[in-house]
């Protein structure tokens, strides 16, 4: 019987080791959520990386940690301390994160690290290979795998291979500056079926592969090595009933449930009864645009003085890649641009930005979107951003207003929020006035239309659309296989 291989960087699992003793729990993220259901259906296994390099094992540990990963149905790809570093941190997270999201003054070009990439790809390939049939269906996952569907595909021609890619693919003037260009889009014409967020990623896709490979295209397809390979677009979904009944369970909870981030904010709108907050949540990451908006926020705040002392900004940041330079200036310029509104801004019983730079449990997330009356979404660049549909799904009365940029794959399913330019101050200080003054007949408008979307379009049903998309190329490469 065929089976259903899922391969990405990182495993679905959070590998704790402390003292030798191993401590597993599944991860709560979006991808691990959404291939869930794929992954416990049938036969199927998912590959990636644990998180431990294989220095942090040893004789007595690793054995209890593949076990664990085994009978979780997962098996892992051992990468050293080295591979972390040049394949990780830097081809993956110096070179193709910066590229794609059009920070090309941020992108390194190293050799070393290209090699590297190559390596731990090819390491990737033979634990899948050591696993993978005939007829099996494989989905790859994201840009840290960009070589692997051709490394599989050469030696397993009769698997049907999906890539689906997270983040942006860049226009062709900014893809053509990539030293490896050529072999990286090799690499993902391995796959039968690519699939990207929107149509603008499929089409900068589209355009590569006509202008650097040479290849024929025709509508969404691409003839490359006697095969047809399929482009399309599969824009991300969320496990919309999680977050929605988070929130209604959350609207129930009694004064002594309440978390102390839940008073705090409380204690903020009893302060004033005309108080308003606004959310922000993100990784911190120069691609989503976090100095803009502490700066449009300033510009709001001198440009309609009248909310001084009634509105505060909410802005909750999580900690990334944080021994990669940019990461660290990035964190230097955040501190200073809140100290500096804060100091220029508060009053005895007022700041404007309350700023977290932690990871918070759930609960607490949901506590920040149920709270806040408008969600700021202001990327300069974002292959979809899954933070502007929980916002959305968590608002169980129908009331709240999105503030989006128009940078962010989201923007495209989601006309009904006041989309902004993110670089345009002007623009966002008069949208963030309109967002805080919205007659509650058209938020509902507004938010009920993207709810019911969000409640169609699910993860689950994302990932269930691409595999059919994949298995119908199946019939295509069976078809193939039988001439
Ligand atoms: P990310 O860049 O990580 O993902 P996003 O899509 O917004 O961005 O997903 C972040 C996830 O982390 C959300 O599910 C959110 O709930 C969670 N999260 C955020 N802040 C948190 C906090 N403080 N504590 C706990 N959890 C928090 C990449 C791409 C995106 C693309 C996704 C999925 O960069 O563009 O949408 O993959 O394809």
């Amino acid at each position: 019987m065929s089976k259903t291989i899922i391969i990405s960087n990182r495993l679905p699992l959070q590998i704790k080791l402390e003292e030798n003793e191993i401590n597993v729990s599944p991860s709560v993220g979006g991808l691990a959520t959404g291939m869930k259901s794929v992954h416990e259906e049938g036969e199927s296994l998912w590959i990636g990386w644990s998180g431990l390099a294989e220095e942090d094992l040893n004789e007595e540990t690793k054995p209890k940690v593949l076990a664990e990963i085994q009978k979780n149905h997962c098996a892992t790809v051992p990468l050293t301390e080295n591979d972390v570093d040049h394949f990780y941190y830097g081809f993956s997270n110096k070179t193709l994160w910066p590229l794609f999201h059009y920070f090309l003054e941020y992108t390194s070009f190293e050799n070393e690290n290209w090699e590297s990439y190559k390596r731990v790809n090819q390491k990737f390939a033979d634990v899948v290979l050591e696993n993978a049939e005939d007829g099996d269906t494989i989905w790859v996952h994201d840009y840290q795998l960009l070589l692997l569907p051709q490394y599989i595909k050469q030696k397993k021609p009769d698997t049907s291979i999906g890539f689906f890619l997270h983040i942006p693919f860049p226009s062709y003037e900014v893809f053509r500056t990539f030293p490896w260009r050529e072999e990286v889009l090799e690499g993902m014409l391995g796959a039968d079926l690519i699939g990207f967020h929107t149509y603008d990623y499929e089409r900068h896709f589209l355009s590569c592969a006509r202008r650097l490979l040479h290849l024929d295209t025709n509508f969404n397809e691409i003839s490359y090595n006697d095969r047809i390979i399929k482009i399309d677009s599969f824009p991300m979904g969320i496990d919309f009933d999680k977050f929605y009944n988070a929130a209604r369970e959350h609207s129930k909870n009694s004064e002594t449930e309440k978390s102390d981030i839940q008073k705090k904010l409380d204690d903020h709108l009893y302060a004033s009864n005309e108080a308003q907050m606004i959310l922000s949540i993100d990784r911190l990451d120069y691609t989503k645009g976090i100095p803009n908006r502490i700066k449009s926020f300033e510009y709001f705040l001198e440009k309609y003085p009248e909310y001084q002392q009634k509105v505060r900004l909410i802005m909750l940041a999580v900690p990334s890649r944080s021994n990669v330079p940019q990461y660290q200036l990035l964190k230097r310029e955040t501190d200073e641009l809140v100290g500096r509104i804060n100091g220029k801004f508060s009053t005895v019983s007022w700041t404007p930005i309350w700023y977290f730079y932690r990871s918070l449990p759930f609960d607490n997330l949901i506590d920040l979107y149920t709270s806040c009356d408008v969600a700021m979404i202001t990327p300069v660049r974002d292959g979809m951003n899954l933070v502007a549909k929980e916002y959305v799904a968590t608002r169980v009365n129908q009331d709240g207003v999105l503030v989006l940029s128009e940078m962010a794959g989201a923007a495209k399913e989601m006309n009904e929020a006041l989309l902004i330019n993110p670089n345009n101050f002007e623009d966002v200080a008069k949208t963030l006035k309109m967002a805080l003054e919205m007659p509650k007949d058209e938020q509902k408008a507004r938010i009920s239309v993207m709810q019911e979307r969000l409640k169609r379009y699910t993860v689950e049903k994302w990932a269930q659309e691409f595999f059919t998309a994949l298995n119908s190329t199946k019939d295509v490469i069976n078809t193939l296989v039988s001439k």
